[in-house]
This record gives structure tokens, C-alpha cells and sequence, in this order.
């Protein structure tokens, strides 16, 4: 849109006329690429550094280098605007340019967009080191943070009022502290959309996707996987009845929000031992084995490793060990907790930043974060602009789907966390529950934040309503209520989930969870498996790792429906094969909730729940 405005404007006046020769162009693509690789590292570094020690000053410099980034992208997306780029015959170069092209928020006056990143930082600094104070029964003035302190309060107590204090006391440490800041960091992200012709943040962040009716095919996966959704809140809906009888559920069928095992009830993996289908055979946590075992975070990197290498990708470089960042610091230093994987850009630096813990999440998010990083090295010979995953929600993926297999009872049982007998049916819907606690829990979480945010920005609503509209998202999709009166302009519960702070777009978790079933069944087939999917590892397949790497390697050189197209057969998204990978589980769950009342109601929160 920009493109089309300049040029109109040159061209009309005589005086210019856009280059269309692709060879000067190729040249200085080239030079471009030399020249951004150093600004870059020099940007992540800085960033890096703030994330992993967070002090005023290295906020600030982090800052710094982010202008300078963004100076640089400014410069350089004018400078591509000289060649009639719209009209190249080389399609991959056209599409370079057209990345190069696209300002983001670099489109900001020097201005506005020193103070977007101070807001923004601000915000994180916030969430990262808040601690929640005067837990019920403590005496000695404890302050606890989200990691592991509060974390580890909501997944493992049964206690219903210390879930109270550690769900409340997070929400008004963190995201209480921020609508203000909040607001004015969106009109400037708006702003920049503005700028750069789109209608609003939402619509530019969508655009990632090349699909004109992406807000659309979200909706339709959604609700081709709402009955699995149903069928699993249901189930446990009525085991918490039983597990927290003295406590009344709300009458319209929500659940409430702070015993679901995770502080924003995104997955329920932690309450897998009392949803467990067949409680007397083996369940799925290897938690203790893990700890009987001797394991330490190396441990669970190296379990991690070894399964990537196993598929032919490279194992992690010396310098990935030597700068990771793999547990909390303990020499007092503050640091953003939230997983992480880092590209730094110049094909040789790539880091993992995690406060890891011995345990079955931290084995799965190990795998998670060592996909971005086995992406990143797949990809590193490409141009710049293309080391991207085809889009945001592959590169969430890639770990996930080797998570998918690393899970099965059988690959489980040859690592040793499991105990001989992985092949029994009962075991086998034992582990489809603890999936299912995970990914299908995980489905209108994914969506949600995003609904909300794409309306924030839209103004679909108003600062008044921040939180009003966020529960109202909340309580429709998740079927969850919050356990405490929420006020929907005074508290800003959203805030209190990093990727809002943090400004990560959501929806990318949402399109992987359906991805990454796609791709398994994809990489399954390669393998030549036979059987449920459910079932399939394909742990040392070459084939199997060859249509991984063919996509990974691919980066985003190409538009993502070729590239799912070349590895799955199919050019569009598809709940399909996660619909097939848990349909005997949802055969289990709907004799089961034969008696239960399924959903909620869905037209907002439980009445007096929100007031104004
Ligand atoms: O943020 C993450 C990763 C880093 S990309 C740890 N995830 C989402 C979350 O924690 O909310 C992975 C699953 C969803
Ligand atoms: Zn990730």
C-alpha cells in the first residue's frame, strides 16, 4: 500500500522511475544481507542481555539498540521501494523485497517509537519480578514469584484458598499494574499499523498469515474441535465437584478458573492423576522417575537432543551450551523466566533461555524451545527476511510434534521413564487423558487471547471494559470463571499472561496445535508406521526427518500453504488428524459423561461475577 502511494507520487511528477532491474537489485539485496545480519546481533544481544539480568540500564541500552534496529529497517525499506519490486519475474526475490518493504513498527516517528519500547518494557519488567506476599498460614513475611513459587502452588495444591491467594495475589502483582500503560502501548501499535495501510494491529499481525479470511479459518477450526473440548470439561468438571465438595460450582457450568492445575488454566496436565481413566494402571507423569533417576536440567536438554539427531538434524552447537541460560539464576540477578528460544542471526550464536525444573512440563517445553532452535539452524543459509517459520504458528510446532512422539507410553518405556506394560489399552487411554489435559484444554485458551486482543485493537471496546471484554472471552470459549469478583476496568487480568505484556501474538499456538497433528501424521506415513496415530514414534526414521527438514529448511522462502502442501499433501489447515488422534478417547469420554449436563453457559460470565 505504502509502495503504491510513492510511487504514484514519483512517477506522476516525471522526475523518477522505479528500477525493475533485478540483477542491480540482487546485488543489493545481497550487500543488504551482509549489512543486517550485524545489526540485528547487535539488537538481540542487547535484548538478550536485559532478559537475562533486568536492570534499568540494560532495559534502556535494549532500547537503544532497538531504534537502531529499527532506524536501519526504516532506511532500508525506502531503499527497496526504488525498484519497481511488484513487477519482478524472480518470484523469491520479489518476496524478499516485499519483507524488506514492510516497515512494522519501525514506521513509528523516532518518538513514538522510543516510547512503544519503554512501554513495552515497562510492562515486562513488571510481570517478570513480581512476587505475591502473605500467603494464608505464613508467618514470616515470604514473598513468592510466578516462577517456580506460585507455578508450583497451582499445579500441585488441592487447597482451595491457597489457590485463591496464589491466583488473585498474581493478578494484582502483575496485570493490575499495567491497563494504563497498556492502552497507550496499543493506540501507538495501531498507529504504525496505521501508517503501513492496515486498518488497525490486528489486521497487520493477521497479515502474517496470507490468508484474506484468516480470523475465519480460526473460527472454523475452532469449532470443528468445541464437542472434544465439551466432552473433556465436562469430565472434569464433575471430578472437581467430587474433589472439592465442600465448594459450590457455578450454576451456569463454569468451571472455577484456579483449580484447573495452572495459573491461567491453559493446560491441566497437572491434575492428570485424578482424571486418570484406569487409575490402577500406569499413568503418564515420569516426574519422580526423572528425579529417581538422577536427571538434572542438562539431563532433559540431552534427552532432547538426542531425539532431533536421531531424525538427522544437528545437535546443539558449543556455543548454544556455553551462553543458554538453563535454570533461574541464584546469584540474586532478576530475569524474565518465560521460556524462550534466541536466533542471533549470524548462523552461529542460537540460545535457549529457561528456568527449567525436573519434571514431565519441563521435558515436553525442553523439546518445545529445541524446535525454535533446530528451525533456526535449519534455516540459517537463507536470506534474512526468509529465516521466519512459514508462518509463526509452524515454528511453534516443530517441538510439539517431536513431543508427540518423545510422549507414547512405548518411547516412554525405552528411555526407561516407564515402567515395562506401555502396550496395554488401558495404559494407552491413560496417556490419551494426559494429551488430551494438554492440547485439547489448550484449544480455546490458544484462540482466545487473540480474539481479544485483535477486538482491543479494533476497538471493539474501551479501556473501561478491559477486563470486562477478557472475561467475557474467558468465560465463553474456556467454560471457566474466575473464583473471585473481577472488576472489569480496575483489574487487567489479561496483563497477568506474559505473551500480553511480552506483545507476542497467541493465535500462533492455536494454528500449531492443529499443525502439529497434520504434521505427525505426516511424518508418521513417511515412516511407514502402521497403527493409531496416537501410538506412532517416529524416533530414529530418516524419512521421517527428511519431510521435517525439507519443511524447516525451507524457512519462509515461500507462501506456508506450498510449503504445508509439499509436506502433508494438503495446501490448507485441518483439525482432521487431531479429531482422529484422540477419537478414542472422545468414545471413552462420552460414555462417561452419559449423565452430565455438557457446556456452559455461553453468553458471558456467571452473574456478579464481573462488576463494572
Ligand atoms: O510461550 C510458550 C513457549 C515459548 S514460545 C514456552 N508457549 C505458550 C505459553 O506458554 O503460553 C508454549 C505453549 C503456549
Ligand atoms: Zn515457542
Amino acid at each position: 500500500m505504502l509502495w503504491l502511494v510513492l510511487s504514484v507520487v514519483l512517477l506522476s511528477s516525471g522526475c523518477f522511475a522505479q528500477s525493475d532491474d533485478e540483477e542491480a537489485a540482487q546485488i543489493w539485496v545481497d550487500q543488504y544481507n551482509q549489512d543486517v545480519q550485524g545489526v540485528y546481533f547487535d539488537y538481540v544481544s542487547a535484548d538478550w542481555t536485559y532478559n537475562t539480568n533486568i536492570t534499568d540500564h540494560n532495559s534502556q541500552l535494549a532500547n537503544e539498540k532497538a531504534a537502531e534496529s529499527a532506524a536501519f529497517d526504516n532506511q532500508k525499506a525506502i531503499e527497496a521501494n526504488n525498484w519497481d519490486w511488484p513487477n519482478f519475474q524472480n518470484e523469491s526475490l520479489k518476496r524478499e523485497f516485499s519483507k524488506i518493504a514492510d516497515m512494522g513498527y519501525a514506521a513509528l516517528s523516532d518518538e513514538d517509537f522510543n516510547n512503544m519500547t519503554k512501554l513495552n518494557s515497562n510492562m515486562t519488567t513488571i510481570y517478570s519480578t513480581a512476587t505475591v506476599c502473605n500467603k494464608p498460614g505464613d508467618t514470616n513475611g515470604t514473598c513468592y514469584p510466578l516462577d517456580p513459587d506460585l507455578e508450583e502452588v497451582m499445579s500441585s495444591s488441592r487447597d482451595w484458598d491457597e489457590l485463591v491467594w496464589a491466583w488473585e495475589g498474581w493478578r494484582n502483582e502483575s496485570g493490575r499494574k499495567m491497563p494504563d500503560t497498556y492502552e497507550q502501548f496499543a493506540e501507538l501499535l495501531n498507529k504504525a499499523a496505521v501508517i503501513n495501510g492496515y486498518a488497525d494491529n490486528g489486521e497487520y499481525w493477521r497479515s502474517w498469515y496470507e490468508s484474506a479470511d484468516f480470523r475465519q479459518i480460526c473460527e472454523n477450526l475452532w469449532l470443528e474441535l468445541k464437542p472434544l473440548y465439551q466432552q473433556l470439561h465436562a469430565y472434569v468438571r464433575s471430578k472437581l465437584r467430587d474433589i472439592y465438595s465442600g465448594h459450590t460450582f457455578p450454576g451456569t457450568g463454569h468451571i472455577p478458573a484456579h483449580i484447573l492445575g495452572n495459573m491461567w488454566a491453559q493446560s491441566w496436565l497437572a491434575l492428570e492423576q485424578e482424571m486418570r481413566p484406569y487409575p490402577n494402571k500406569t499413568g503418564l507423569d515420569v516426574t519422580d522417575e526423572l528425579i529417581k533417576q538422577g536427571y538434572n536440567n542438562t539431563g532433559l536438554f540431552l534427552l532432547a537432543e538426542d531425539f532431533f539427531v536421531s531424525l538427522g538434524m544437528d545437535p546443539m552447537v558449543d556455543n548454544f551450551w556455553e551462553n543458554s541460560m538453563i535454570e533461574k539464576p541464584t546469584d540474586g540477578r532478576e530475569v524474565v523466566c518465560h521460556a524462550s528460544a534466541w536466533d542471533f542471526y549470524n548462523g552461529i550464536d542460537f540460545r535457549i533461555k529457561q528456568c527449567t525444573r525436573v519434571n514431565t512440563e519441563w521435558l515436553i517445553t525442553t523439546h518445545h524451545e529445541m524446535g525454535h532452535i533446530e528451525y533456526f539452524m535449519e534455516y540459517k543459509h537463507q536470506p534474512v527476511q526468509f529465516r521466519d517459520g512459514a508462518n509463526p504458528g509452524f515454528h511453534e510446532a516443530i517441538g510439539d510434534v517431536i513431543a508427540l512422539s518423545v510422549s507414547t507410553p512405548n518411547h516412554m518405556e525405552s528411555i526407561g521413564l516407564l515402567p515395562e506394560g506401555a502396550d496395554d489399552p488401558e495404559v494407552d487411554m491413560n496417556f490419551l487423558m494426559s494429551e488430551a489435559l494438554k492440547k485439547i484444554a489448550f484449544i480455546p485458551f490458544g484462540y482466545l487471547i487473540d480474539q481479544w486482543r485483535w477486538d482491543l485493537f479494533g476497538e471493539e471496546f474501551d479501556r473501561n471494559n478491559y477486563n470486562g471484554a477478557w472475561w467475557d472471552v474467558r468465560c465463553r470459549y474456556q467454560g471457566i470463571s474466575p473464583p473471585v469478583t473481577r472488576s472489569a476496568s480496575g483489574d487487567f487480568d489479561a496483563g497477568a499472561k506474559y505473551h500480553v505484556p511480552a506483545n507476542t501474538p497467541y493465535i500462533r499456538y492455536f494454528v500449531s496445535y492443529v499443525l502439529q497433528y497434520q504434521f505427525h501424521k505426516a511424518m508418521c506415513d513417511a515412516a511407514n508406521y502402521v497403527g493409531p496415530y496416537h501410538r506412532c514414534d517416529v524416533y530414529k526414521s530418516n524419512e521421517a526427518g527428511d519431510l521435517l527438514r525439507a519443511m524447516m529448511e525451507t524457512g519462509a522462502s515461500r507462501p506456508w500453504p506450498e510449503i504445508l502442501e509439499q509436506m502433508t499433501g494438503s495446501r490448507n489447515m485441518t483439525a482432521q488428524p487431531l479429531i482422529d488422534y484422540f477419537q478414542p478417547l472422545m468414545d471413552w469420554l462420552i460414555e462417561e459423561n452419559a449423565d452430565e449436563t455438557l457446556g456452559w453457559d455461553e453468553t458471558g460470565c456467571p452473574v456478579g461475577s464481573i462488576v463494572p
